[in-house]
């Protein structure tokens, strides 16, 4: 934002609150605080308020209890900085030029946290951003450099510096979010609050107190984790997210690499170094605890591993990943709890609006996966509870189809600041306040970008409505997926081509060509992103691996054709 529309946008705020006498006050007065809490990558299966079959979040769970759960809250590009510079802007990623992890943020964007700061609400941020610049608009931040790290973690401060911080990263990333409501915060004025965990992001390192507990337990199955991919358009297949395939012994498992090396157990992708990479975080109380812990499975794994077939590796590997994940969670909930205990014993509840989500969803092994990136539910989907005590009813649930391009709108309607009209959401205020009748979304954009990079997801564009989702897989070759959502909610099926869904095709072409231009999104913009990309030479960050040219993606599909691994 240059000085003129910041300017400009600073001064609508003020006009739309303070421009109409009485009611401008009334605004004034009752302008709601904004406690914004996410989590990265936390899918919503493992949220005890949609599913409790993983694991109990009772903390969570009291947000929903207090409001409303979305069921069919979506993010427009499932990776974390675009979903993040969406969530801000309230614009899809090819507006706001966030389209991947690689390239940093433009902070010329206009953000609702500034204009919350230019009309006149206390702004503070705490926990993991990941742009690669600072956040504009806020009085206090404190950030963790790029993806963080679980152990005694540095941070990014507005006012210190960068600082290293002695214990674990969710319960420190509370403290300071505490801190700032107590000690810095002027309880006379309202706030909007980031408060924004690590957790539980890959390498799903959990604190020392739930070790014990959590590498002891057994989780039940995703009916789709023995996924072979047939019947899709070549994507699923060729991405490399396979939890048997491409999750590691070392980096992800916690086999230390002289265990490794004694059983025989092949590295993947630099995961040695990984291991020792954040192992090397930990104090040697820290790694004392962790060794104990995992040292138990190494010795399991020892005795097992000789015999074990793949599908029992493949088994095994789920619920050590369901373990470390899972484990995580645990102090995200109990720090929410801490939060929320916060807000009632000093008589916050009232004119807060608390909302819990993630920067998307993830797979728990569904279709055999980890992470993110794809249109396909569980990662497309992501968790979204909105409590506001005396606005929301307690525990109310609504099927609308919301997006995270829909939180600025929604945050600045709620606190009577205009929105600028270049932002491509709608204010969810009317659903939420039990107006569902005025709103009328009946489909959904989605467009991921990060591509050829870790995890191979391909490039990719999809309308989703209730029933449907076309996706147009576009940057090797031309590959469209129908997918009926009602008949195949485990995403199983491409029936783009069955002539029983021919009018179905043809309705959602001509409406996904609709939303295109409703968001102003094309095959030429797609195409500049990708000559940008080339530019650059891809993706260098993961291993210097994922510099591919077209003509190597084809040769890899052909080995994945021909069952090579
Ligand atoms: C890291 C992870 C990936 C993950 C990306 C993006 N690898 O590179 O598995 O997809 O982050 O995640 S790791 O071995 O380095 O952990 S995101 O949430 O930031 O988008
Ligand atoms: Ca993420």
């Amino acid at each position: 934002m240059n000085k003129y529309t910041s300017f400009l946008f600073g001064g609508l705020a003020l006009i739309s609150v303070f421009s109409c006498g009485q009611k401008a006050e009334e605004k004034a007065e009752g302008r709601p605080n904004i406690i914004f809490i996410m989590s990265d990558d936390h899918a919503y299966q493992a949220i005890s308020a949609y599913d409790n079959t993983l694991i109990e979040t009772p903390n969570i769970d009291r947000i929903a209890e207090m409001g409303m759960l979305f069921t069919q809250a979506s993010v427009t590009n499932s990776i974390c900085a675009p979903s993040r510079a969406t969530i801000l802007t309230g614009k899809h990623s090819h507006m706001n030029g966030k389209i991947d992890n690689l390239f940093p943020f433009d902070t010329t964007n206009v953000t609702f946290p500034q204009l919350f700061q230019d009309a006149g609400y206390q702004t503070a941020m705490f926990g993991k951003l990941h742009f690669g610049n600072n956040p504009k608009g806020f009085d206090q931040f404190k950030i963790l450099p790029g993806q963080g790290s679980y152990y005694n973690p540095d941070f990014i401060t507005k006012n210190e510096g960068e600082i290293k911080v002695e214990g674990y990263v969710t319960d420190i990333i509370t403290d300071m979010t505490l801190d700032w409501l107590s000690n810095e915060r002027n309880p006379e004025e309202p706030f909007m609050l980031m408060y924004l965990h690590k957790a539980p992001h890959r390498a799903w390192l959990m604190a020392e107190r739930h070790m014990d507990e959590y590498t002891n337990k057994t989780f039940s199955q995703p009916a789709t984790l023995f996924d072979d991919y047939s019947g899709r358009t070549k994507a699923a297949g060729e991405a490399e997210m396979n939890i048997f395939d491409h999750m590691s012994w070392g980096g992800d498992h916690k086999i230390s690499p002289a265990v490794m090396d004694e059983i025989g157990l092949p590295e993947i992708g630099g995961d040695k170094r990984r291991y020792e990479n954040y192992t090397a975080r930990m104090n040697p109380e820290q790694k004392a605890n962790f060794d104990k812990a995992y040292s138990k499975i190494e010795e399991d794994l020892k005795k097992t591993y000789p015999s074990m077939t793949d599908e029992e590796i493949m088994s095994w590997k789920y619920n050590r990943y369901m373990q470390d994940y899972l484990g995580t969670i645990a102090s995200v909930d109990e720090n929410v709890g801490r939060l929320l205990d916060y807000l009632e014993a000093n008589d916050m509840m009232d004119n807060t609006i608390i909302v819990y989500t993630s920067d998307q969803g993830f797979y728990l092994g569904e279709h055999g996966w980890f992470d993110k990136r794809f249109v396909y539910d569980e990662s497309f989907k992501t968790p979204l509870l909105v409590a506001w005590p005396g606005k929301v009813k307690p525990g109310t649930r609504s099927d609308a189809l919301v997006q995270n391009l829909d939180f600025a709108q929604t945050f600045l309607d709620a606190a009577g600041i205009e929105a600028p009209s270049d932002m491509q959401g709608e204010s969810m205020v009317p659903l939420l306040t039990g107006h569902e009748d005025q709103w009328d979304r009946d489909a959904v954009y989605y467009h991921y970008y990060e591509y050829p990079a870790e995890h191979m997801v391909n490039r990719h564009y999809a309308i989703i409505t209730q029933d449907y989702k076309l996706i147009h897989y576009y940057y090797v070759e031309d590959e469209w997926e129908l997918i009926d959502r009602k008949k195949d909610p485990l995403e199983l099926k491409n029936v783009y081509d069955d002539p029983a869904y021919a009018e179905i095709r043809a309705d959602l072409h001509k409406h996904l060509d609709g939303l295109r231009e409703k968001y102003q999104d094309s095959q030429e913009l797609s195409d500049s992103f990708i000559q940008r990309y080339m530019e650059r030479g891809g993706d260098d960050r993961a291993f210097g691996v994922h510099r591919q040219t077209k003509a190597e993606i084809f040769e890899r599909r052909r080995k994945v054709e021909e069952g090579v691994k």
